[in-house]
């Protein structure tokens, strides 16, 4: 490994308050900084621990699928996929398309009918899991799109089941600070600080290609 800088705790495309009101600065600091950066230091550790050499960290996703590094590598690793994705996935509101649009558009209707009623599932998703985990949006191996949502920081990846292209962490530490207990209000506020620029752009790249496209944590 691992030189390349992706296994490496990203800079945030943002500053510390961009997501404000709806996801709060002091979140946004103990969410990168700290949860994010333990992700970090603990993948390397089970690399380093299981002389593990992975090309990049979607490779880390398949070892972790295929039982590598056991739990380290698994909650840790994924842990550094799903979070160097989120920060992406979000942005400053009114700093980026307000909605899909183009190919991702028309595939979110051919699916659900509309955008609100994708919005609907995929929040049911993120409201239902219990525990901690994820929501995702991603492409299936057939090209069409489909929601689930994971445990602890599994991602769709490691068992190949879809290519993310939007994922919600719904880990307490993601809103405790601001909404307490309140994850369907969290997750409601969260829909304005979507970065559909970017998640339009990972449809794009992943539509129909199936999982055999080379999948990497740009953009
Ligand atoms: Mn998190």
């Amino acid at each position: 490994m691992a030189a390349a800088p992706e296994f490496d705790l990203p800079a945030l495309p943002y500053a510390y308050d961009a997501l404000e009101p709806f996801v709060d600065t002091a979140t946004m600091h103990l969410h990168h900084e700290k949860h994010h950066a333990a992700y970090v230091a603990k993948m390397k550790e089970a690399l380093a621990r299981d002389g593990l050499a992975p090309a990049d960290v979607v490779d880390v996703q398949r070892l972790a699928g295929a039982g590598a590094g056991g739990a380290l590598l698994r909650n840790n690793g994924g842990g550094h996929y799903n979070h160097s994705l989120f920060w992406k996935w979000m942005a400053r509101p009114g700093s980026c398309l307000s909605a899909p649009s183009g190919a991702l558009k028309d595939a979110i209707e051919a699916r659900w009918g509309a955008l609100d009623a994708l919005k609907d599932a995929f929040s049911a998703a993120a409201v239902s899991r219990f525990g901690s985990g994820w929501a995702w949006l991603g492409v299936r191996p057939d090209g069409s799109l489909d929601v689930s949502s994971t445990p602890n920081q599994d991602n769709p990846l490691m068992d190949g089941s879809m290519l993310p292209i939007l994922g919600l962490d719904v880990w307490e530490h993601a809103y405790y600070l601001k909404y307490h207990n309140r994850r369907p209000e969290y997750v409601s506020q969260w829909w304005s600080v979507v970065n559909w620029d970017a998640v339009v752009a990972g449809y794009e790249q992943y539509a129909s290609k199936g999982l055999a496209v080379p999948v990497t944590l740009s953009p």
